[in-house]
């Protein structure tokens, strides 16, 4: 930390409002280009403001395995808001190779404890590849430090355009982009690492974070609202269909499946021009 500066003000971030989103089906930018549109991004993805200190060290955790060009529009269309925002930050995308199905979930305990042997984040935003925010009004960020202790988990993704449709929403709906600052992370014992294929690895975390006596917060998530780029089911993500089993058993396992039970090979961790690779086998259903 840079403690000479003074912490940034919100009121002095020059942000736009509404923002414009470029058609999905159109060529997304190469990484050569985003890093150009983006010189004060460091090599790893990282950022912090030049002139003030920031109130938050973030870091954003993608999921990835097949989704190339989703990921370059994401990162093209991230990079300049969080830059606008005032925030520290590094953007991971945890890479699954291939071999066995997608396990969403457990890339996002690989990418919080990998970004936190990097640095001391307070905060985790485990973001979908595939959602553009509407406007920057949005905050990426978690309560202040100050406010950690009395504060909860968030979700944000509470309005998603769903290939011009409308996603239904349900009172425990989690998936999408959530936010949670390292102690509350830690003390829901992250996600479970048990969901293989697609499906209600949200909804577990929801039960999860319920479990240890926070409820979700979306008081100040109006603004926040997403177009879903347009896909279709992967390949190696079929719906799972252990899903309803698992998640019904989800609380008797939870101090035990997580975090504290995470087992992964890294492959490789390398600093792209606008992001951190981490690339691991997580294994496969056993
Ligand atoms: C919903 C949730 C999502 C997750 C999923 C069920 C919202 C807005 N989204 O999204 O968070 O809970 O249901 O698992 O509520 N991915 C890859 N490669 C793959 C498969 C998945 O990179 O082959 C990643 C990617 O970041 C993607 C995410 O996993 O955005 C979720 O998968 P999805 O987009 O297929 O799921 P979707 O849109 O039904
Ligand atoms: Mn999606």
């Amino acid at each position: 930390d840079d403690v000479t500066l003074d912490f940034c003000e919100p009121g002095k971030a020059k942000l736009k409002g509404q923002l414009e989103i470029a058609p999905s089906a159109a060529a997304p930018p190469s990484y050569d280009v985003i890093g150009k549109s983006n010189l004060e991004v460091t090599p790893g993805g990282k950022y912090r403001p030049p002139n003030c200190r920031s109130r938050h060290k973030v870091a954003v955790i993608i999921p990835h395995r097949d989704r190339e060009a989703h990921l370059k529009h994401l990162l093209s269309h991230l990079h300049p808001i969080l830059q606008r925002q005032q925030l520290e930050y590094t953007v991971y995308v945890v890479h699954q190779i291939h071999g066995s199905l997608f396990n969403r979930a457990m890339l996002m305990n690989v990418g919080f404890a990998q970004a936190s042997l990097d640095n001391n984040y307070d905060c985790f935003i485990f973001h979908d590849v595939d959602l553009l925010l509407e406007s920057d009004r949005c905050g990426y960020h978690c309560p202040k430090l100050s406010e950690h202790g009395r504060s909860n988990p968030k979700h944000l993704s509470v309005a998603v355009d769903k290939f011009d449709d409308v996603m239904p929403t349900y009172r425990y709906v989690f998936g999408g982009v959530s936010i949670f600052t390292r102690e509350q992370f830690l003390s829901v014992n992250g996600f479970s690492n048990l969901y293989w294929g697609w499906g209600a690895e949200d909804d577990d975390l929801f039960l999860r974070t319920w479990r240890k006596g926070y409820k979700v917060d979306r008081t100040d998530t109006e603004k926040c609202s997403f177009r879903m780029i347009s896909h279709s089911h992967d390949r190696d993500n079929p719906m799972s269909a252990m899903r309803y089993l698992l998640l019904k058993q989800s609380l008797q396992r939870q101090n035990e499946d997580g975090l504290s039970s995470l087992r992964y090979r890294l492959i490789s961790k390398t600093r792209g021009r606008v992001f951190t690779n981490v690339t691991v086998d997580v294994g496969g259903p056993t």
